[in-house]
């Protein structure tokens, strides 16, 4: 049912969006939610820090500094930086960082995450013109672009592949279902999710089978090249990926630094993106089962973020989001599954429902490619979900109602931006 709320002005709205960052402030970092996340999730950081660049350029710096104390000396940015020993499953005891040399004194997950960060410090910068926060920050994001180089390109071709559903920041998305059935089936009974909007346990036994089977390994570059059994290459996380080397190329300059290996390094994931994950739209490729996985989820959609996409991939591309599968039936933006999949469930978190950082992602495509009818309509129907229903973690596409968390940060953090 939808949840009635007293009309809000945006001026409301954004206090209301501001009030909630404020509350979900440690002192060191913001937590994605209070409760169920208490520790700084890396995407989710990502976005605060773009939600916040014109309200509070200080804390967004903090944020950004919070986060990248996680890096590891691989130059991997972690997918959580914990605040306290445990709280959320898998916690510091099961990640077993400080056992690594490679991992800094701040406890972390062995895993990474969509790497939104450089184009979060362009945002900022953009908005700030801080010169000297770009000087400070820029060479921890060369050294997290050089690792998805030199440890995540499994597939030789230039594209970053996720070893874990959890990388992809979209948990339970239909994309990862046969990479997970084949997995072996395991109990571990360990969570501390509901498990009615998520996944079921059986799910949930693989997701920390998969963690622990990469611990166990060392968190070794080898070992994901040569047997880790779970490698995809996604389209969202890749397509981020381009935009975030496009966002280095522009700030290296003011780093004294050559932009031409960033402007290469995003036409190679152009290219591998066309020749690898293209037919008829993106798909995400299992490269252990050597196959595209041809469900259209709206990570379809991130290589949309690429200024230099061709026109007819970009046309066709539109076509699929604009139709009746994602935006043309549901009234609401951008379902997270294509509606006609079998898998399609409007109740289940990355499955169905509608999220506000990647409607927020897709409005950036749309600026990108001077589409500012679809970047309104992106953006209204963005604002009137957490009208309606208030920073929630995500919401049904068919009657906006909300669902997961309450006040939760990216969400109140991108009403901040949309509302600009
Ligand atoms: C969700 O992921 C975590 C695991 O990292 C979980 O299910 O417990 C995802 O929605 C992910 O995108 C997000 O970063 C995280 C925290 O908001 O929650």
């Amino acid at each position: 049912m939808m949840e009635a709320r007293p009309a809000v002005d945006d001026a409301a709205l954004g206090r209301e969006a501001l009030a909630v960052l404020e509350a979900n402030w440690t002192g060191t970092g913001t937590v994605p939610a209070p409760g169920l996340y208490p520790h700084q999730w890396s995407w989710d950081s990502a976005f605060v820090v773009i939600g916040l660049a014109r309200h509070r350029p200080d804390r967004a710096r903090d944020e950004l500094l919070s986060l990248l104390r996680g890096q590891w000396a691989t130059g991997m940015v972690p997918h959580i930086v914990f605040h306290t020993r445990e709280a959320y499953f898998p916690g510091p005891s099961v990640w077993r960082s400080q056992e690594h040399a490679a991992a800094p004194r701040v406890l972390t997950s062995g895993l990474t995450s969509p790497p939104l960060h450089a184009l979060a410090l362009w945002w900022l910068y953009r908005h700030t013109g801080d010169v000297a926060f770009v000087r400070r920050t820029y060479p921890a994001l060369v050294a997290q672009h050089a690792y998805l180089s030199a440890a995540r390109d499994l597939g030789g071709a230039g594209l970053a592949a996720i070893v874990h559903p959890w990388e992809s920041g979209m948990d339970d998305s239909p994309s990862w279902d046969d990479a997970l059935a084949a997995l072996p089936a395991t109990r571990l009974g360990h969570r501390n999710v509901e498990l009615a909007e998520r996944h079921p346990q059986s799910d949930h036994d693989r997701y920390v089978w998969l963690a622990m089977s990469y611990r166990d390994a060392g968190y070794r570059a080898e070992y994901l090249r040569d047997e880790h059994p779970f490698a995809i290459e996604d389209p969202m996380f890749n397509g981020i990926w381009l935009a975030s080397c496009q966002a280095l190329a522009e700030l290296a300059p003011l780093a004294g630094a050559d932009p031409a290996p960033h402007v290469e390094r995003a036409e190679r994931i152009r290219h591998a993106l066309l020749d690898r994950l293209w037919d008829g739209c993106f798909y995400a490729r299992d490269l252990r089962a050597d196959r595209l996985i041809r469900v259209c989820t709206v990570g379809a959609f991130g290589p949309l973020l690429d200024p230099g996409l061709p026109g007819d991939h970009l046309r066709a591309a539109l076509d699929v989001l604009e139709s009746a599968r994602f935006m043309g039936a549901t009234g609401y933006p951008v379902p997270s599954c294509e509606i006609r999949a079998a898998q399609f469930d409007r109740t289940r978190y990355w499955r169905g429902p509608s999220w506000v950082n990647t409607n927020w992602l897709l409005r950036r495509a749309a600026a990108v490619h001077s589409l500012d009818h679809l970047g309104r309509q992106l953006a209204n129907g963005t604002l009137r979900l957490v009208r309606q229903a208030g920073f929630r973690e995500c919401f049904d596409p068919f009657d906006g109602s909300g669902r997961g968390c309450r006040d939760f940060s990216w969400s109140a953090a991108l009403t901040l931006d949309l509302l600009a």
